[in-house]
């Protein structure tokens, strides 16, 4: 008789536990802490990219389209490249790139604010809408918080990524839109995109007021590495490659994003931000980027406060 009422008592118990189980798949909601308590078992936690507008990311108004290696940008050519400049000095001296990625993130390079102290954090200025960097009508914006990934490594630059939270949302007009970083068709070999940067245009020399921009061109990990197999420089998993005879992003682009252009839609989407090269424009060394579609999840995680545009993942 005890043995049956234990056997009833076990049956339902697993019923309930089948039916919560079942209930949890079908209709995907959050379940009661009780209940989770009772389950016990790991449910997979799933990516919750933060709310999205309608606005549309990597979209910039057409008829200024003109892409020629190591030209000039137009004013507004690329709405989500954005300059960090510091303004220590009384004067914005330009200082890394970033790219719009939402309504109050940039995304740049470890490298470029790994010295950048809390408190330092007054000297410096993001510029929107514009790709010159002396623009009286650019729109001045000021950066609250920076994130750095935690394994960013400073001798092998490997996770060479960061966000700069802004202490304002952001609004979304023709010239300051965000980019899209969805990453279908990784891993990119032979793919070429821009870079744009308004860092120095020979090793050494000073860094130009104008946006720049070239067309480069992925080339795969293994190549890579075999072109810095001399210097001990890794090229790891979190990086990629690019490269154009001639032309390579240089010092000042750092932190500047690599983008695509998709030839269907006309959306670009950035897969990797400048991060190092041995010399300008060396073609024995091509230029390193971090790898983009690594980091998806830590962007998502560490951006949970902002609007992002939809697809941009
Ligand atoms: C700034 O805006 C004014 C007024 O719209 C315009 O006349 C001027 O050309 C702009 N300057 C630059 C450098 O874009
Ligand atoms: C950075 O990488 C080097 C070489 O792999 C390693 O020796 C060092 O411990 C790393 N530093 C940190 C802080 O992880
Ligand atoms: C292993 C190696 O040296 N690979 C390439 C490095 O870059 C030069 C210049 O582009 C190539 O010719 C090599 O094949």
């Amino acid at each position: 008789m005890k043995v049956s009422w234990l056997f009833w008592k076990t049956t339902i118990f697993l019923v309930v536990i089948s039916y919560f189980e079942i209930y949890s798949i079908h209709c995907n909601q959050q379940l009661p802490k009780s209940v989770l308590k009772v389950l016990n078992s790991p449910l997979k936690p799933h990516i919750v990219v933060p709310v999205r507008s309608t606005c549309t990311c990597g979209y910039r108004p057409m008829g200024q389209v003109k892409i020629v290696g190591g030209q000039l940008s137009e004013d507004n050519n690329w709405p989500w490249v954005v300059p960090i400049v510091s303004v220590a000095n009384g004067m914005a001296d330009q200082f890394c790139g970033s790219s719009l990625i939402n309504s109050q993130y940039l995304l740049t390079a470890s490298h470029c604010v790994m010295n950048i102290k809390p408190e330092d954090l007054a000297n410096y200025r993001a510029l929107l809408g514009t790709n010159s960097i002396s623009n009286p009508n650019a729109t001045v914006a000021y950066l609250q918080e920076i994130k750095m990934h935690s394994l960013f490594n400073r001798t092998t630059l490997d996770y060479d990524i960061a966000l700069i939270k802004l202490t304002k949302r952001v609004p979304f007009t023709p010239t300051v839109r965000p980019v899209c970083l969805k990453q279908a068709g990784a891993p990119y070999v032979g793919v070429a995109g821009t870079v744009a940067g308004w860092g120095s245009l020979q090793k050494g020399g000073k860094g130009v007021d104008k946006l720049r921009e070239t067309k480069i061109r992925v080339l795969n990990n293994v190549d890579c590495a075999k072109n810095y197999s001399a210097t001990g420089v890794q090229i790891t998993g979190k990086m990629l490659c690019a490269r154009f005879p001639g032309k390579d992003s240089c010092q000042g682009d750092s932190g500047g994003p690599f983008f695509l252009r998709n030839r269907n839609t006309n959306i670009f989407t950035q897969i990797g931000i400048v991060s190092f090269g041995v010399d300008c424009a060396s073609p024995q060394y091509p230029g390193v980027y971090t790898r983009i579609s690594s980091f998806l999840k830590w962007i998502i995680d560490n951006t949970q406060d902002a609007i992002y545009c939809k697809k941009s993942f």
